[in-house]
């Protein structure tokens, strides 16, 4: 097979090239400007938390200032920022799964927003205890829309957790204290307790983000992806095009960045209206090009085949190529920086939430209660942009990828069972994935997930980690900017198989499926979630015992800190390339990269060359093979 890393580069080379012709910045730029990382901040013992501050103690024990004004130790300062790290991202994660709850709400037969997955939203109806025997879907519907609301903000008792979550694994949260109650409750409970002059022990506060974390993961973003399945389907494998060679010269270009699927789904949908295509061709083009960015490009792919225009890095790159007719965004991860780049080319950058208006955008609320409507008119305004492209400043990189994308763990287990049994299984299982791991023909299984960030060469670690673990019969999946990252690098096509160890060629080639498997978003990280706890309710083992691992090499949001943190609270190791503001803590060090496993049978690894982390997931897979004798 080709080798795709450097073909990847000379798209972005390109593009960063032009941005210098054309005098703009972008995330690169101004990483170079910001000169060396604040100290204090990197290791984490910067604390704004009251006005008696700011205060910052030294990273150091037993030299400089040790305490803030009110006596808080760096271990209390660093704990304390890493909570609030985790429920700034598990709030984000649950707020978007709250909108999609509310957005089934609105479902009805003959309005805007329909049910398009009648499996799914039985099996949610029964997780939820809800009757579904002779009843209406859109009764079912709107049942399970006010059951999930409650998980939000039910005043006594704990989540409803998916029946994948093992025994074992609930009664250790018991036991540890830290099984989620209700998500914003857990949330404001961190905020709370990290106000000036309440918790101020260093484990207590641990306990509390992973509280507030365990809420996001098997809570707000779990509920995010089964409502975005009920409404959406459950993805199954569509083939696509990923790099922002999937521009058009001669379409309109819409790229959809954020990250809630309501507004997306109905873009994608709408952008096939006879009435908009007429007026595209009346204005010159050949048709309408919808295409993705980050964790909404997921959603839409995994679903149509939406072609994926790149990660996180590549949102600025997108409107250097001159050739973006308009910018869709909705929440989370979408650069300020737009508003000032597209002023320099003729993209519309079109904002939609009420959540995140950005100065300088054009904003566009997009209307939950005609989202059709809403997303016509939306997408008239890109249509109209057309000719004002200058063609003369048009840069559209050749390089793309096909891939296969949308395994979800339905797809997962349906695609194995078709190859294992002759007739189709009613009662399908994940018997035939833990066989293959059992017989040791795949080693394990890694999730690789989050961000780019600029302070990594782009993609690099992601692709790097990938190619090592397969190569070593470790099969992977995805989701988030990580996925792109695969895409792009060809390790989405069948064909990948080549790079795989024996073991995982022979399966890949069996099922025609990638080795590296496409879940997702980052809230389908509830996706991986539901797919170990079910491996591990087959081998009546703890998730903690399977020879599974997860990493972020790239990370940068605050999600990806609650994410680390409920994988490794659900029992799975996460590996970290990027240092998290930690260090100047000697107990956070201690126990995020020690002493929770003993709490958790899982902890944090901290490692930034993506060689070696792959190395250590790879040993700690063969370990965890002996110990449940496989
Ligand atoms: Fe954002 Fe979700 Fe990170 Fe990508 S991976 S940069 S969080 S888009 Ni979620
Ligand atoms: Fe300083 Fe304590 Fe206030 Fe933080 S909470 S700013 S450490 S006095």
């Amino acid at each position: 097979m080709e080798d795709r890393g450097l073909l990847i580069k000379s798209a972005q080379d390109q593009l960063l090239e032009k941005a210098k012709k054309d005098g703009v910045e972008t995330a690169w730029d101004r990483k170079e400007a910001m000169k060396t990382p604040c100290g204090f901040g990197s290791a984490g013992v910067c604390c704004r938390n009251c006005a008696m501050g700011p205060c910052r103690v030294s990273p150091v024990p037993g030299k400089g200032v040790e305490r803030g004004i009110c006596g808080a130790t760096a271990d209390v300062i660093v704990a304390r920022n890493f909570a609030r790290m985790c429920a700034a991202g598990s709030a984000a994660h649950s707020d978007h799964g709250r909108s999609l709850v509310l957005y089934l709400e609105n479902a009805s037969r003959d309005g805007q927003i329909q049910i398009r997955d009648e499996k799914k939203l039985m099996a949610v109806a029964n997780k939820y205890s809800i009757e579904t025997c002779g009843r209406d879907v859109y009764d079912v519907a709107h049942d399970i829309a006010d059951a999930a609301l409650n998980e939000f903000g039910k005043p006594r008792g704990n989540l409803i957790f998916s029946k994948a979550l093992p025994k074992k694994r609930r009664e250790l949260w018991d036991k540890l204290g830290v099984t989620p109650r209700s998500i914003d409750r857990d949330i404001v409970s961190v905020m709370h307790s990290t106000h000036i002059g309440c918790s101020g022990d260093a484990k207590n506060l641990y306990d509390m983000a992973m509280r507030a974390s365990l809420a996001d993961g098997w809570g707000g973003s779990y509920i995010a992806t089964e409502i975005s399945d009920i409404l959406f389907k459950t993805p199954s494998p569509v083939q696509t095009e990923a790099n922002l060679g999937v521009l058009e010269d001669n379409q309109v270009n819409i790229i959809l960045h954020g990250h809630e699927p309501s507004l997306s789904e109905s873009i994608v949908a709408a952008a096939e209206d006879p009435e908009l295509i007429a007026l595209a061709k009346a204005e010159g083009a050949d048709g309408i090009n919808v295409c993705g960015m980050c964790c909404t490009g997921n959603e839409i792919t995994m679903r149509h085949g939406i072609k994926m225009a790149g990660n996180f890095l590549q949102q600025e790159l997108a409107v250097v190529t001159g050739a973006v007719e308009a910018l869709i965004v909705d929440v989370q991860c979408i650069m300020p920086a737009l508003a000032r780049l597209s002023k320099s080319y003729h993209t519309k950058f079109i904002t939609t939430s009420p959540k995140a208006h950005i100065t300088d955008s054009t904003f566009i609320e997009f209307e939950e209660d005609r989202p059709y409507d809403s997303a016509k008119e939306i997408i008239r305004e890109a249509i109209l942009n057309y000719k004002n492209r200058n063609r003369d400043n048009v840069l559209i990189p050749n390089e793309k990828c096909e891939a296969l994308v949308g395994f979800s763990t339905e797809a997962i287990v349906d695609g194995l069972d078709k190859v294992v049994n002759s007739q189709i299984d009613p009662m399908q299982t994940v018997k035939p994935l833990a066989d293959v791991i059992l017989s040791g023909t795949i080693r394990g299984a890694a999730a690789i997930v989050g961000c780019n960030n600029p302070k990594n060469p782009h993609d690099t670690c992601h692709v790097e980690m990938m190619k090592y673990l397969i190569a070593h019969d470790v099969i992977i999946i995805v989701t988030g900017c990580a996925a792109h990252a695969a895409a792009k690098a060809g390790l989405m096509l069948p064909e990948a198989k080549e790079l795989a160890g024996p073991g995982l060629k022979t399966v890949c080639s069996l099922l025609g499926i990638p080795p590296v498997l496409h879940q997702g978003s980052c809230v389908d990280i509830s996706r991986n979630l539901q797919l170990a706890g079910e491996l591990a309710n087959h081998l009546n083992v703890d998730i903690s015992d399977l020879p599974v691992v997860g990493a972020a090499p790239e990370w940068m949001s605050e999600k990806a800190v609650a994410i680390g943190t409920y994988v490794v609270g659900s029992g799975i190791d996460a590996w970290l390339g990027i240092v998290p503001p930690v260090t100047g803590s000697p107990f956070a060090m201690d126990y995020l990269l020690n002493k929770m496993e003993e709490d958790y049978g899982a902890k944090f690894y901290v490692e930034t060359d993506p060689q070696k982390a792959a190395e250590q997931m790879l040993e700690r897979i063969e370990a965890k093979r002996k110990k449940i004798n496989i």
